[in-house]
């Protein structure tokens, strides 16, 4: 038998009818009992509705203006919720809720990391950690993103471990057994209704969260456990170059790590604008300041590199196309690619870098950026390979840093 589509007006050049000739079967099809109805799939119902409300033919133009119309609403209402903003549409990031932790206060053996792979705030923690050789110290519960937004623990996820199997993948939560991070959240004593996100320090001994900002903990990786670290001399904030990593913080955190955000949740044009030529105007006056120094403040890596890398790394693969971060990639500046690399090669690096999990999470779950869900192709200049070839920026170093453990 036949099926007739019958196209609506606007799209009948000379035919009005097309006869689709259903395929031949060379096996069989799968007997079904006949008093079980299958449920339909979530396409095939909104096909039959839209039948329902415009009959065969569809009207394009109802059509596309009715999609355009609840699109839109939609998108805003998740927006406002998954990106608050200002009267002028620019996105405004919450703060987090436990700050500043005293590591005079904290038994550093009663200590677990909660992290995410495609989260670069999570990511800052993650290279702090291996390089201070405090893996063995504190250990770490890896959340992979769900489909309702939130983190969740789930060690089946098929993302690889990359080259030599060595990439940190997602892990179950090996302390409180939670499905996930919001249950963990919620155990502390007083319970929690706020926002539950990555990087979380928790006390398993308090069942208490001890901190739930990157920097912050970032900071007392680098100097609160050094009689536990494999690499206690590593000092990344070191007194003397205090001044100068705030000075970059000031400019990275707004304008580069919150700025990319910025492009890809601003809710209108001139948030948008102002996001985008700040950001790009940072990544240049980064670039010019790289072409005379190896890192930021000189011959030293320092938690601003950690941060500004953790950015990086995801600008090509994620941002450029995602949060329509468009001016450049990195790869086309030539002083920020060396340097992207240059960290890339240190080693426990790139350990950290899992590429798939972070273009996953991005694509696959940042909803509603990417409704189709669709994973564009990796750009080749961003994969493991292209990252581990030769940087040429020992030369502008003077002195030598210890950076492994
Ligand atoms: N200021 C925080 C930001 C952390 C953050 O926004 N993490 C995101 C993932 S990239 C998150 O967990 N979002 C979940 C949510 O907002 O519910 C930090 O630096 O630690």
């Amino acid at each position: 038998m036949a099926t007739s589509i019958h196209l609506p007006t606007s799209f009948r050049p000379t035919v009005t009818t097309i006869k689709l000739k259903p395929k031949k079967l060379r096996h069989s099809p799968p007997k079904m009992s006949t008093n079980q109805t299958p449920t339909p799939t979530p396409t095939q119902l909104i096909t039959s509705i839209t039948k329902l409300i415009w009959g065969k033919s569809l009207p394009p133009q109802l059509l596309i203006s009715t999609v355009r119309t609840t699109w839109s609403t939609v998108w805003h209402l998740m927006m406002s919720q998954l990106a608050p903003s200002d009267p002028s549409g620019s996105y405004t990031r919450p703060l987090s809720q436990f700050r500043t932790p005293n590591p005079q206060h904290l038994n550093p053996t009663s200590l677990h990391l909660y992290a995410a792979l495609p989260c670069p705030w999570a990511h800052r923690t993650l290279i702090v950690r291996a390089l201070k050789g405090l893996q063995h110290a504190i250990p770490v519960s890896i959340a992979s993103p769900g489909l309702d937004g939130s983190w969740e623990f789930n060690d089946t996820t098929n993302i690889p471990a990359g080259p030599g199997d060595k990439k940190l993948v997602p892990t179950r939560d090996k302390v409180n057994g939670a499905k996930t991070l919001r249950e963990v959240y919620k155990r502390r004593p007083g319970g929690y209704d706020g926002r539950c996100t990555a990087p979380m320090l928790w006390d398993f001994e308090k069942n208490e969260v001890v901190c739930n900002e990157s920097y912050d903990i970032i900071e007392l990786l680098n100097s609160g456990f050094n009689e536990l670290a494999r690499n206690p001399d590593l000092d990344l904030s070191p007194p003397e170059l205090k001044d100068r990593i705030d000075e970059w913080n000031r400019v990275i955190y707004p304008s580069i790590n919150n700025g990319v955000y910025r492009c890809g949740f601003a809710q209108s044009q001139e948030a948008y604008d102002a996001a985008v030529n700040e950001l790009f105007s940072a990544l240049n006056t980064v670039n010019d300041h790289l072409s005379g120094s190896r890192y930021l403040c000189g011959d030293k890596l320092t938690l601003a590199d950690v941060c500004l890398f953790t950015t990086l790394i995801r600008f090509d693969l994620v941002y450029n196309v995602m949060f329509k971060c468009t001016k450049k990639k990195v790869v086309e500046y030539q002083n920020l690619h060396g340097y992207m690399c240059d960290i890339y090669q240190i080693p426990h690096v790139a350990e950290t870098c899992n590429l798939d999990a972070m273009m996953d999470g991005y694509y696959k779950f940042l909803f509603p950026l990417n409704p189709g869900n669709i994973r564009p192709v990796m750009p080749s200049a961003s994969a493991h390979e292209f990252l581990l070839q030769s940087h040429n920026r020992e030369y502008l170093s003077t002195s030598q840093q210890i950076l492994v453990s």
